[in-house]
Protein backbone atom coordinates (compact mmCIF):
# COMPACT_ATOMS: atom_id res chain seq x y z
CA UNK A 1 0.00 0.00 0.00
CA UNK A 2 1.63 3.05 -1.23
CA UNK A 3 0.23 7.18 -0.93
CA UNK A 4 0.62 9.06 -3.55
CA UNK A 5 1.83 12.60 -3.20
CA UNK A 6 -2.02 13.11 -4.67
CA UNK A 7 -3.80 11.30 -2.13
CA UNK A 8 -1.47 12.64 0.28
CA UNK A 9 -2.64 16.45 -0.22
CA UNK A 10 -6.15 15.37 -0.69
CA UNK A 11 -6.17 13.59 2.79
CA UNK A 12 -4.27 16.35 4.41
CA UNK A 13 -6.38 19.12 3.28
CA UNK A 14 -9.77 16.38 4.39
CA UNK A 15 -7.97 16.71 7.99
CA UNK A 16 -6.39 19.99 8.28
CA UNK A 17 -10.48 21.30 7.87
CA UNK A 18 -10.89 20.80 11.52
CA UNK A 19 -10.05 18.82 14.72
CA UNK A 20 -13.46 17.22 14.79
CA UNK A 21 -12.54 15.50 11.40
CA UNK A 22 -10.23 13.58 13.71
CA UNK A 23 -11.94 9.78 14.62
CA UNK A 24 -13.58 10.37 18.28
CA UNK A 25 -11.27 7.46 19.45
CA UNK A 26 -8.07 9.35 19.13
CA UNK A 27 -5.97 7.16 21.33
CA UNK A 28 -6.77 4.04 19.65
CA UNK A 29 -4.60 5.11 16.21
CA UNK A 30 -1.81 6.73 17.64
CA UNK A 31 -0.56 3.63 18.27
CA UNK A 32 0.00 3.35 14.30
CA UNK A 33 1.78 6.83 14.14
CA UNK A 34 5.38 4.65 15.15
CA UNK A 35 4.85 1.97 12.55
CA UNK A 36 6.78 3.29 9.81
CA UNK A 37 4.55 6.91 8.27
CA UNK A 38 6.83 9.07 11.08
CA UNK A 39 9.60 8.77 8.50
CA UNK A 40 8.06 10.53 6.06
CA UNK A 41 8.14 13.69 7.49
CA UNK A 42 4.23 14.18 7.41
CA UNK A 43 3.70 11.78 10.56
CA UNK A 44 2.22 14.82 12.54
CA UNK A 45 -1.72 13.65 13.73
CA UNK A 46 -3.78 13.93 10.57
CA UNK A 47 -1.20 12.21 8.04
CA UNK A 48 -0.56 9.68 10.91
CA UNK A 49 -3.82 8.87 11.60
CA UNK A 50 -5.22 8.76 8.09
CA UNK A 51 -2.51 6.89 6.92
CA UNK A 52 -3.30 4.07 10.36
CA UNK A 53 -6.92 4.47 8.76
CA UNK A 54 -6.91 3.33 5.27
CA UNK A 55 -4.36 0.33 6.33
CA UNK A 56 -6.84 -1.00 8.51
CA UNK A 57 -5.75 -4.37 9.07
CA UNK A 58 -2.38 -4.27 7.42
CA UNK A 59 -0.47 -3.83 10.87
CA UNK A 60 -0.79 -6.87 12.76
CA UNK A 61 -2.98 -5.67 15.10
CA UNK A 62 -6.77 -5.71 15.75
CA UNK A 63 -8.41 -3.69 13.17
CA UNK A 64 -11.59 -1.43 14.08
CA UNK A 65 -12.62 -1.50 11.17
CA UNK A 66 -13.02 -4.97 9.60
CA UNK A 67 -12.30 -5.26 6.06
CA UNK A 68 -15.39 -6.29 3.97
CA UNK A 69 -15.64 -9.87 2.78
CA UNK A 70 -14.67 -10.38 -0.89
CA UNK A 71 -14.66 -13.23 -2.54
CA UNK A 72 -12.89 -12.47 -6.01
CA UNK A 73 -13.85 -16.21 -7.74
CA UNK A 74 -17.67 -15.65 -6.71
CA UNK A 75 -18.01 -12.09 -7.71
CA UNK A 76 -16.17 -12.51 -11.08
CA UNK A 77 -18.35 -15.77 -12.06
CA UNK A 78 -21.64 -13.52 -11.04
CA UNK A 79 -20.51 -10.54 -13.10
CA UNK A 80 -20.29 -12.73 -16.25
CA UNK A 81 -23.64 -14.21 -15.26
CA UNK A 82 -25.72 -11.13 -14.71
CA UNK A 83 -24.09 -9.11 -17.37
CA UNK A 84 -22.98 -11.31 -20.17
CA UNK A 85 -26.23 -10.78 -22.38
CA UNK A 86 -24.64 -12.53 -26.03
CA UNK A 87 -22.94 -15.10 -23.95
CA UNK A 88 -19.69 -14.14 -25.51
CA UNK A 89 -17.78 -14.68 -22.02
CA UNK A 90 -17.01 -10.66 -22.27
CA UNK A 91 -18.43 -8.05 -21.10
CA UNK A 92 -18.58 -4.94 -24.05
CA UNK A 93 -18.75 -1.45 -22.77
CA UNK A 94 -22.50 -2.04 -23.76
CA UNK A 95 -23.35 -5.00 -21.64
CA UNK A 96 -21.38 -2.99 -19.01
CA UNK A 97 -24.43 0.18 -19.04
CA UNK A 98 -26.47 -2.08 -16.80
CA UNK A 99 -23.23 -1.90 -13.80
CA UNK A 100 -22.53 1.65 -13.96
CA UNK A 101 -20.23 0.94 -10.74
CA UNK A 102 -18.27 -2.05 -12.70
CA UNK A 103 -18.21 0.45 -16.09
CA UNK A 104 -16.81 3.66 -14.17
CA UNK A 105 -13.50 2.09 -14.13
CA UNK A 106 -13.50 -0.50 -16.82
CA UNK A 107 -10.57 0.59 -19.35
CA UNK A 108 -8.78 0.43 -15.92
CA UNK A 109 -9.07 -2.93 -15.17
CA UNK A 110 -9.21 -4.11 -18.97
CA UNK A 111 -5.71 -2.34 -19.29
CA UNK A 112 -4.49 -4.12 -16.46
CA UNK A 113 -5.55 -7.38 -18.54
CA UNK A 114 -5.81 -7.72 -22.37
CA UNK A 115 -6.78 -4.20 -23.45
CA UNK A 116 -9.43 -5.67 -26.21
CA UNK A 117 -12.19 -2.95 -25.07
CA UNK A 118 -14.21 -5.99 -23.03
CA UNK A 119 -13.93 -6.95 -19.48
CA UNK A 120 -13.32 -10.60 -18.96
CA UNK A 121 -13.84 -12.65 -15.85
CA UNK A 122 -10.48 -12.75 -15.00
CA UNK A 123 -9.87 -9.07 -15.03
CA UNK A 124 -12.82 -8.49 -12.62
CA UNK A 125 -11.39 -11.59 -10.53
CA UNK A 126 -7.83 -10.06 -10.79
CA UNK A 127 -10.01 -6.14 -9.41
CA UNK A 128 -11.91 -7.89 -6.00
CA UNK A 129 -8.69 -9.37 -5.60
CA UNK A 130 -6.91 -5.96 -5.00
CA UNK A 131 -9.62 -5.47 -3.18
CA UNK A 132 -9.15 -8.26 -0.81
CA UNK A 133 -5.25 -8.10 -0.71
CA UNK A 134 -5.55 -4.30 -0.16
CA UNK A 135 -7.04 -5.26 3.73
CA UNK A 136 -8.28 -2.50 3.05
CA UNK A 137 -12.15 -0.86 4.81
CA UNK A 138 -12.60 2.65 4.32
CA UNK A 139 -11.08 5.08 2.50
CA UNK A 140 -11.70 9.16 2.76
CA UNK A 141 -14.31 10.13 0.18
CA UNK A 142 -16.57 12.82 -0.22
CA UNK A 143 -18.57 13.94 -3.15
CA UNK A 144 -20.71 16.98 -5.01
CA UNK A 145 -23.59 17.05 -7.09
CA UNK A 146 -24.11 20.09 -9.17
CA UNK A 147 -27.21 20.41 -11.24
CA UNK A 148 -27.89 22.42 -13.83
CA UNK A 149 -24.89 24.11 -13.47
CA UNK A 150 -25.35 25.11 -10.06
CA UNK A 151 -24.78 22.90 -6.35
CA UNK A 152 -27.91 21.19 -5.38
CA UNK A 153 -28.71 21.23 -1.59
CA UNK A 154 -30.31 18.59 0.11
CA UNK A 155 -30.16 15.85 -2.26
CA UNK A 156 -29.66 12.27 -1.16
CA UNK A 157 -26.56 10.53 -2.28
CA UNK A 158 -27.21 6.68 -2.03
CA UNK A 159 -24.44 4.43 -2.78
CA UNK A 160 -25.67 0.86 -3.62
CA UNK A 161 -23.05 -2.02 -3.98
CA UNK A 162 -23.13 -3.58 -7.53
CA UNK A 163 -25.30 -6.83 -6.95
CA UNK A 164 -22.28 -9.22 -7.87
CA UNK A 165 -20.02 -8.13 -5.09
CA UNK A 166 -22.31 -10.16 -3.15
CA UNK A 167 -23.00 -9.33 0.55
CA UNK A 168 -19.38 -7.56 1.27
CA UNK A 169 -20.54 -4.04 1.03
CA UNK A 170 -23.79 -2.00 2.61
CA UNK A 171 -25.73 0.66 0.83
CA UNK A 172 -24.34 4.01 2.27
CA UNK A 173 -26.12 7.20 1.63
CA UNK A 174 -25.10 11.35 2.61
CA UNK A 175 -27.38 14.52 1.77
CA UNK A 176 -25.81 17.04 0.16
CA UNK A 177 -25.04 20.47 1.69
CA UNK A 178 -25.51 24.51 0.81
CA UNK A 179 -22.80 23.65 -1.60
CA UNK A 180 -23.59 20.61 -2.73
CA UNK A 181 -21.18 18.57 -0.91
CA UNK A 182 -22.01 15.18 0.13
CA UNK A 183 -20.52 13.46 3.11
CA UNK A 184 -20.63 9.89 4.09
CA UNK A 185 -20.75 8.30 7.63
CA UNK A 186 -18.73 5.87 9.42
CA UNK A 187 -19.34 4.57 13.15
CA UNK A 188 -16.99 5.60 15.04
CA UNK A 189 -15.22 8.21 12.87
CA UNK A 190 -16.29 12.03 12.66
CA UNK A 191 -14.72 12.31 9.03
CA UNK A 192 -16.37 11.40 5.51
CA UNK A 193 -15.37 8.06 4.61
CA UNK A 194 -16.77 4.76 2.44
CA UNK A 195 -15.95 1.65 1.77
CA UNK A 196 -13.82 0.61 -1.16
CA UNK A 197 -15.71 -1.05 -3.81
CA UNK A 198 -17.80 -0.73 -7.13
CA UNK A 199 -21.43 0.96 -6.43
CA UNK A 200 -24.31 2.48 -8.58
CA UNK A 201 -24.79 5.94 -7.69
CA UNK A 202 -28.68 7.00 -7.43
CA UNK A 203 -29.51 10.73 -6.53
CA UNK A 204 -32.79 11.91 -5.52
CA UNK A 205 -34.37 14.76 -4.08
CA UNK A 206 -37.35 15.59 -2.87
CA UNK A 207 -37.09 19.38 -3.65
CA UNK A 208 -36.80 19.08 -7.15
CA UNK A 209 -37.33 16.35 -9.79
CA UNK A 210 -34.44 14.86 -10.96
CA UNK A 211 -34.39 12.47 -13.70
CA UNK A 212 -34.94 8.22 -13.54
CA UNK A 213 -31.42 8.14 -15.53
CA UNK A 214 -29.62 9.56 -12.28
CA UNK A 215 -31.81 7.05 -9.74
CA UNK A 216 -34.12 4.46 -10.80
CA UNK A 217 -32.34 3.63 -13.69
CA UNK A 218 -28.95 4.96 -12.79
CA UNK A 219 -26.44 5.10 -15.55
CA UNK A 220 -23.83 7.22 -12.51
CA UNK A 221 -21.50 4.87 -11.35
CA UNK A 222 -18.49 4.83 -8.83
CA UNK A 223 -15.83 2.61 -7.67
CA UNK A 224 -13.73 3.48 -4.43
CA UNK A 225 -10.53 2.37 -4.95
CA UNK A 226 -7.98 0.97 -2.43
CA UNK A 227 -4.91 2.25 -5.14
CA UNK A 228 -4.84 5.36 -6.96
CA UNK A 229 -6.79 5.63 -9.86
CA UNK A 230 -4.74 7.40 -13.23
CA UNK A 231 -8.37 7.33 -15.35
CA UNK A 232 -10.20 9.62 -12.37
CA UNK A 233 -7.88 12.40 -10.68
CA UNK A 234 -9.27 14.93 -8.53
CA UNK A 235 -13.12 15.15 -6.49
CA UNK A 236 -15.66 12.93 -7.46
CA UNK A 237 -18.41 15.74 -8.91
CA UNK A 238 -21.70 14.28 -10.59
CA UNK A 239 -23.23 16.76 -13.07
CA UNK A 240 -26.71 16.32 -13.26
CA UNK A 241 -28.93 17.84 -16.03
CA UNK A 242 -32.84 18.24 -16.03
CA UNK A 243 -32.95 18.10 -19.65
CA UNK A 244 -31.25 15.86 -21.95
CA1 LIG B 1 -20.77 -10.26 -23.86
CA1 LIG C 1 -10.17 -7.19 -21.56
Amino acid sequence: MRITPNETFTELGEMNRGPNLLPRRRRVWTGFASTGFASTGLASTGFALFASLILGGCMGRPARIEAPDWDPDQSADQAITDLDRDGDGLLSMEELTAAPGLKYNAKGLDAEGDNDGKLSRDEIYARVKLYQDSRTGLKAFSCSVILDKRPLSGATVRLVPEPFLGNALEPNEGISDRGGQVRFQAEGFNMSLAKIGMYKVEITSTNVKIPATYNSATTLGLEIPPVTDPYHQGPVVFHLKTKK
